[in-house]
């Protein structure tokens, strides 16, 4: 008998003949098992009912013990033989099954990167703030540093030290908030005026920026909005140096096509005093409800330093003068971008925010 004619009736006992014989059915049947297995799964199944701990070859193993002594060799050869040939057919159709699943994910998961993308809902800065950040790139590129100063102040810094005294009309202009321990919101950002000077020796130019806090609220009016205060001490420094400051800031801000206007004003902490208003966009100067008619928006208040404030913070007027002025970053804002209504950008609605 050879290894591969198992059913040779001339060899063995009966009993070898038959084991033999299902030894090679046993084969048979496992390639037909493997090869109707569709997936990993049902081919892990067909393996244990084969190959497993009580599968077929295992129970055909248990038989050996029906066999003659001399007969166990060739039975344990040909079972071994073929049970390799049932390992290598579950590997191979392992493998053809392992390589059909990749191609059904890579068909599935299939990216098309010709598709458009799916918009990421990414934040954006307040329209007030975009406009304080190119407000204070404007200055800084004229050599003016950036500094701060507190929200609630003395009234010694607020009103006091500016010029503007207890008895002065000026305190009634500014509806004030008081806190209850003799400390003021601040009404505009002049007091960095007052902080700034008496700490730092001139020649200075300086900005700062932050809220501002007022009883008043119309259409271009909030009882919270932000102000940026600029001022410049030096030797000579003349009303010349202040239109010529504040007219390249506009042109760089609005385009150099836009119109302006100095207007007189007064100031206690400025003198002499005076206003610029920017033609109005809304109605290109023939007058509309956001300029009351006039055709003219007021942007800032500007003007030399009085010499009474520069003494209260120990320069000598004699010696240095210098020009300030504050600006409405709001009011720069709506020019900006058209807003007609100063609540607008303070109402939180994404539907209008997410336009800038
Ligand atoms: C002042 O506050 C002065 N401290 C400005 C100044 C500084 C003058 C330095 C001279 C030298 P006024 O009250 O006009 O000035 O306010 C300045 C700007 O703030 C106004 O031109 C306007 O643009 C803006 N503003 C004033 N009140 C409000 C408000 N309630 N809501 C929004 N913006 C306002």
């Amino acid at each position: 008998m050879t290894e591969g004619s198992a059913l040779n009736e001339e060899v063995g006992s009966p009993a070898l003949r038959e084991l033999l014989a299902e030894i090679d059915t046993a084969l048979a049947d496992a390639e037909q098992a493997f090869g109707r297995a569709g997936d990993l799964a049902a081919l892990e199944e067909a393996r244990i009912a084969y190959l497993g701990k009580k599968g077929r070859l295992a129970t055909l193993n248990q038989r050996f013990g029906q066999l003659a002594a001399d007969e166990k060799p060739l039975a344990g050869k040909q079972l071994n033989a073929r049970k390799a040939e049932i390992v290598r057919l579950d590997a191979e159709r392992r493998e053809q099954l392992e390589r059909a699943e990749i191609e059904r994910r890579l068909e599935a998961e299939a990216v098309d990167v010709t598709l458009p993308g799916a918009a990421v809902p990414t934040g954006r800065l307040h329209p007030i703030e975009q406009t304080r950040r190119q407000v204070e790139a404007i200055f800084r590129s004229m050599g003016f540093r950036v500094t701060e100063s507190p929200e609630v102040e003395t009234e010694w810094v607020n009103f006091e030290a500016l010029n503007i005294l207890s008895d002065h009309p000026a305190r009634d202009m500014q509806d004030t908030f008081f806190t209850d321990r003799g400390k003021v919101l601040r009404t505009h950002t002049s007091g960095n005026q007052i902080r700034t000077m008496t700490e730092l020796e001139p020649p200075l130019a300086i900005v700062s920026t932050g809220k501002v806090y007022r009883c008043d609220s119309d259409v271009t009016h909030s009882p919270m909005f932000y102000q940026m205060e600029g001022y410049l001490v030096d030797k000579a420094i003349s009303m010349g140096h202040l239109k010529g400051v504040l007219e390249s800031f506009i042109h760089a801000l609005y385009g150099a096509k836009v119109g302006t206007r100095f207007r007189p004003s007064f100031f206690p902490f400025t003198e002499p005093s005076a206003e610029l208003d920017m033609a109005c966009v809304f109605c290109s100067g023939s007058g509309c409800r956001v300029c009351s008619q006039t055709g003219w928006l007021e942007v800032l208040g500007c003007g030399m330093i009085h010499p009474v404030v520069l003494r209260n913070c120990g320069i000598d007027p004699e010696v240095w003068s210098g020009f300030a002025f504050g600006l409405g970053l709001d009011r720069i804002t709506m020019l900006k971008y058209g807003i007609d209504n100063i609540r607008l950008l303070y109402e939180n609605d994404l539907r209008f925010l997410s336009q800038f």
